[in-house]
């Protein structure tokens, strides 16, 4: 291994736990899979509504990967089931316009990413963590994980994708937090 060639595991000031802190604004929703929809509007071609018998007939994806939370803790090794973003991306037409996207949770969270954020190998629309089904206070049934991501652009709760044609801060980022929250080169906080 050539020296400077390998980057270490854990992003700077960060330290490593084994438990898996609850983090959220507001309370947790329940959301029915029987009601829930994802909604995917704004810069694409045609608006998609998909089930969650719809979702489940999609490709299941599988995906390890470590968290990193802008609180200062990281987890390794965390093994997310569910649906990959570029399966999804396959059912929606963009417009030539769309450059970012506006992540809606419930009960009234957002959070923006980039396309290329977005399109970032290891991002999944995730429902189960380690085999088991997404717990409610984690997501579930359904959340986005944003893996090379601080993780607060990993909404729980997900029901929407909003393609936009510019970087709107969403709920963090309007309060200080960074647009695009890099770990890697601790993009915490807008200067
Ligand atoms: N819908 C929703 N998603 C959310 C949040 C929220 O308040 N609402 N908080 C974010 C923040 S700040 C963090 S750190 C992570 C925490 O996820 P966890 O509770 O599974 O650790 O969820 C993110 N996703
Ligand atoms: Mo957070």
């Amino acid at each position: 291994m050539a020296a400077g060639v390998e980057r270490p595991r854990v992003p700077p000031n960060q330290r490593v736990v084994t438990r898996w802190p609850v983090l959220h604004y507001g309370g947790i929703p329940t959301l029915d899979p029987a009601d829930w929809k994802l909604h995917v509007w704004g810069s694409v071609e045609e608006e998609l509504l998909l089930t969650w018998a719809d979702l489940m007939a999609m490709p299941q994806s599988e995906d390890t990967s470590d968290i990193h939370c802008v609180t200062g803790w990281s987890r390794f090794d965390n093994r997310w089931t569910g649906v990959a973003i570029s399966d999804l991306l396959e059912l929606v037409t963009l417009r030539p316009e769309a450059s970012h996207v506006m992540v809606h949770g419930a009960p009234s969270f957002t959070t923006n990413l980039s396309l290329a954020d977005l399109r970032h190998p290891g991002v999944i629309l995730a429902t189960h963590h380690d085999g088991e089904p997404l717990s409610t206070p984690h997501g579930g049934p359904i959340r986005l994980v944003v893996p090379h991501r601080y993780f607060w652009k990993s909404a729980k709760w997900l029901t929407g994708l909003e393609f936009t044609d510019q970087d709107a801060p969403g709920f963090w980022e309007g309060n200080g937090y960074h647009l695009r929250g890099d770990p890697w080169t601790e993009e915490r906080y807008n200067d």
